[in-house]
């Protein structure tokens, strides 16, 4: 059995997306992160980065118990475990991955460093690097806009991790994403009206 430990945030929620689309049966763990139990033992032997997600698969590789943590290696693992969400070949599984590792670097990580300066508000000029790192993940939307042009999802006609992590964090500013792009509107209301993304967004709820 997996458990997966976590909270109401972006990066469970990816992975937690990832389970649901993959239909692998886990346990729902949350952390309270308000209550800064992520901070403590017996967590912090799980992850000992203080940070969720974490997954405990009791049957892993060889039949062992593995310890997994980074929402983004946990997709991945659950890829590889179920047959689903990354193509077994070709084309398709390299644009997957290719658009994977562009919404976790490209956007994710700027969108997430202008979240953390937000909460640093002693920090002189915090206003304005806040300011440009978002205007330089959301720079990236008309990039995807032109990829989601004639295609169903990221990759093609699958859906994929790079779907779950662009949809988790463009879900997240979906507001300051320009309406003009229409490629972008009409793959976020198919993504969202799934079963297991719904299922995903309130597992931790
Ligand atoms: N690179 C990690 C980042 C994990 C992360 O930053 N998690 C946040 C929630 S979205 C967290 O646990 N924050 C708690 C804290 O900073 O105290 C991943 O992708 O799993």
């Amino acid at each position: 059995m997996i458990e997966l430990h976590g909270a109401q945030t972006g990066n469970t929620l990816r992975a937690v997306i990832a389970l649901e689309e993959t239909r692998l049966p886990y346990e729902v763990h949350k952390v309270d992160l308000a209550g800064g139990k992520h901070r403590e033992k017996p967590y912090l032997d799980l992850n000992a980065t203080a940070r969720v997600p974490t997954l405990i698969d009791r049957d892993g590789p060889g039949g062992k118990p593995l310890v997994l943590t980074q929402s983004n290696a946990i997709m991945l693992y659950v890829a590889e475990k179920s047959g689903m969400l990354l193509p077994p070949e070709g084309v398709e599984r390299v644009r997957a991955l290719e658009w994977l590792f562009f919404f976790v670097t490209d956007v994710i990580a700027p969108s997430h460093q202008a979240f953390f300066l937000g909460r640093d508000p002693a920090f002189e000029g915090v206003e304005e690097s806040k300011r440009r790192l978002e205007e330089r993940a959301l720079g990236m939307y008309e990039h995807v806009d032109k990829q989601l042009d004639g295609k169903r999802f990221l990759a093609g006609d699958s859906f994929t991790l790079a779907d779950v992590a662009g949809y988790t964090i463009t879900s997240s500013f979906a507001k300051q994403v320009p309406p003009s792009l229409l490629h972008v509107a009409r793959w976020m209301t198919e993504v969202s009206a799934r079963p297991a993304v719904k299922r995903g967004l309130t597992a931790f709820r």
